[in-house]
């Protein structure tokens, strides 16, 4: 697997951040800088040969859309997915919370058209909308799949806050297989990671998991406060907050860990090339 370039997770959370400034401040559902957070999304997956849809739904009256990207090839009955919320609250422009998994799980999609990858499995990949509202996108596509489809995906990856400006690193432990993928990625840095307990059936995994199919994905802290045992393990400031700007104003580009961002991208990455061949 490559190591994703941490400059380009960060060009593309400036563009996001460009987005929210253009667009009153924000990324929310049913606002104009949520769609046009998605269209910049769109337009480096087409370009880079990705066969991209765009689900509509409604959710609280307005109109809420997911971006689905299919790399061709690979063996479509067993299909590995990466996803992310894309949504922000209306408060701010959303970076870290999920300008970071979205950019994040983007660049994976763009280095495997770089790479040229042929997977044995077929790899797709999701940004969703309106999960700040409870994972209204995630739920409508999963309810929307018929049986024979859903049947189809082996694993679905979640990628919610992971460049947190006062870093936790913690792995989801839904699927076992998956949360050893991410294990392995993590001791190979020397780096310990803690089981993700803040956020069970918190984010767009949750769809997924409910009608049983296998997720995993990586978290790196909300509002909780870091320990000291964490601070001596991680680094950071013990007492603080993982991320003292979730759902704030001051959630900007300025919000965020480059070497938890780069990190987890790697991880990513790993993870995906790893579960798709
Ligand atoms: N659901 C995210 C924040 C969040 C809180 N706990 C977790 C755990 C795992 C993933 C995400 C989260 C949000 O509020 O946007
Ligand atoms: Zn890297
Ligand atoms: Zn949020």
């Amino acid at each position: 697997a490559p190591d994703l370039p941490v400059a380009n997770v960060k060009a593309h959370l400036s563009q996001l951040q460009s987005i929210a400034t253009a667009n009153g401040g924000n990324r929310a559902h049913g606002r104009t800088g949520y769609r046009a957070s998605l269209d910049y999304v769109k337009a480096k997956l087409d370009a880079a040969g990705f066969t991209t849809t765009i689900q509509q739904f409604t959710s609280s009256s307005r109109t809420g859309y997911n971006l689905i990207a299919d790399w061709p090839g690979g063996d479509t009955p067993r299909v590995v997915m990466a996803g992310s919320p894309l949504d922000s609250v209306t408060a701010g422009p959303g970076i870290n919370d999920n300008g970071s998994g979205s950019a994040a799980v983007l660049e994976t999609a763009l280095a495997v058209s770089r790479a040229g990858l042929q997977p044995t499995r077929h790899l797709r990949f999701a940004w969703w909308g309106a999960e700040e509202l409870g994972m209204v996108g995630s739920r409508y596509y999963v309810n929307n799949l018929s049986s024979t489809n859903r049947s189809r995906i082996s694993a679905y990856l979640n990628f919610d806050m992971i460049g947190s400006p006062n870093p936790g690193y913690f792995v989801y432990d839904d699927d076992p297989t998956i949360e050893q993928t991410f294990k392995t990625y993590f001791s190979g840095l020397g780096v310990p990671t803690e089981i993700e307990t803040e956020g069970d059936g918190r984010s767009d995994h949750a769809p997924f998991k409910n009608v049983g199919i296998p997720v995993g994905g990586l978290f790196s802290g909300a509002d909780y406060v870091k320990t000291s045992a964490q601070a001596a393990k991680w680094g950071g400031t013990a007492g603080q907050p993982f991320d003292r700007c979730y759902h704030s104003s001051c959630d900007t580009i300025a919000n965020l860990n480059d070497t938890a961002l780069d990190r987890n991208a790697d991880a990513l990455a790993y993870a995906v090339w790893t579960l798709s061949s």
